[in-house]
């Protein structure tokens, strides 16, 4: 069964992981965010592409799901005694990412080709695509702080200012690079991970040419909010500045025009029935993924799921 999977940043790159430890090469790609994408020292920085990859190449900080395993922070720290800007913390082995990235870009390769590089470099099977090759920053519009970049308003004012508006810059010129649009044709089901629908999964879809891609296949996307909570980031604080209920009724909802069924944490299983009302099924399991065992435990409920309704 031919899986493409969109992921975000922490909470999409574990699902990722856990799908790809049980699928065949040719049968996942990866689709990243990169509205989170922005420049820092000079440095073109994809902190969303970076966790998912260094993530499946199993050289991700577990602790904090972004960065290397063990990292030094040298230059971090020098940086900071010479009063540069400190609110981004950048490993010295992380460096070396964004170094090589901005030389290539550079040097007139696209970010997909950068992005499939360093697959082959760290020895990850499957493909790990951006979702286009052109710069769409997330933008932040905030009540108390402005129109903020996405690492500005997630990293330097922690998500603290209240959101008005989110944009996707630029997003009407994107276009996805063949190989994404391969991947869609080419799938059997499309697999929305615990990302941010508002930040990490909406720039996917508004890439032009994906959302009519997904209307045309079978998709289940896996609940980030558990217990009106986000497992990790803004999300329901967003929502509520929304104010929308942050529960996995508006995850489906903000999907339904292609939903066919999402995955509830069991705690949530209450709000089936209000999203069965929308046409879209449920499933009810343990969808938190604290370690590689549960990655792979629901990846493999959702394939088996899709097994059977698909086939
Ligand atoms: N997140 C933080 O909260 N603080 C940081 O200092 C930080 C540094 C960082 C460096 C590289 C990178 O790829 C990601 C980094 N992140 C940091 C996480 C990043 O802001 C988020 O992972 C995504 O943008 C949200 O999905």
């Amino acid at each position: 069964m031919k899986i493409v999977a969109l992921a975000g940043g922490v909470g999409g790159a574990k699902l990722a992981q856990g799908l790809s430890a049980v699928l065949p090469e040719d049968d996942l790609t990866i689709i990243v965010n990169t509205g989170d994408d922005f420049t820092f020292f000079g440095l073109y920085i994809c902190p969303d592409l970076d966790t998912v990859t260094y993530t499946l190449a199993g050289m991700a900080n577990p602790a904090t799901g972004w960065g290397i395993l063990n990292d030094s922070f040298k230059v971090y720290e020098k940086l900071k005694k010479n009063g540069s800007p400190d609110w981004f913390m950048l490993g010295d082995q992380d460096l070396a990412t964004h170094l090589e990235r901005t030389r290539l870009l550079q040097a007139g390769r696209s970010l997909t080709e950068i992005t499939l590089h360093f697959r082959d470099v760290w020895n990850i099977k499957h493909p790990i695509l951006p979702m286009c090759d052109q710069p769409v920053p997330t933008l932040v519009d905030t009540r108390d702080q402005g129109m903020l970049s996405f690492q500005e308003y997630f990293v330097k004012y922690h998500f603290e200012p209240v959101v008005e508006k989110i944009i996707f810059k630029d997003i009407d010129q994107a276009r996805p690079d063949k190989r994404v649009l391969q991947a869609f044709d080419q799938a059997d089901a499309v697999v929305i991970c615990p990302s941010n629908p508002l930040v990490s999964i909406a720039p996917i879809l508004s890439v032009p040419g994906i959302r009519e891609r997904m209307a045309s296949k079978y998709v289940l996307a896996v609940s980030p909010i558990v217990g009106g909570k986000a497992i990790k980031g803004p999300l329901a604080k967003i929502y509520g500045e929304m104010g929308i209920e942050p529960s996995p009724v508006h995850v489906a909802l903000h999907y339904a025009e292609f939903l066919n069924c999402i995955f509830l944490d069991n705690q949530d299983v209450s709000y089936g029935k209000e999203i069965e009302q929308s046409g879209i099924i449920f499933q009810a399991t343990d969808i938190m993924m604290p370690d590689l065992p549960n990655r792979i435990r629901l990846a493999e409920d959702i394939l088996e799921f899709l097994r059977k309704e698909i086939i």
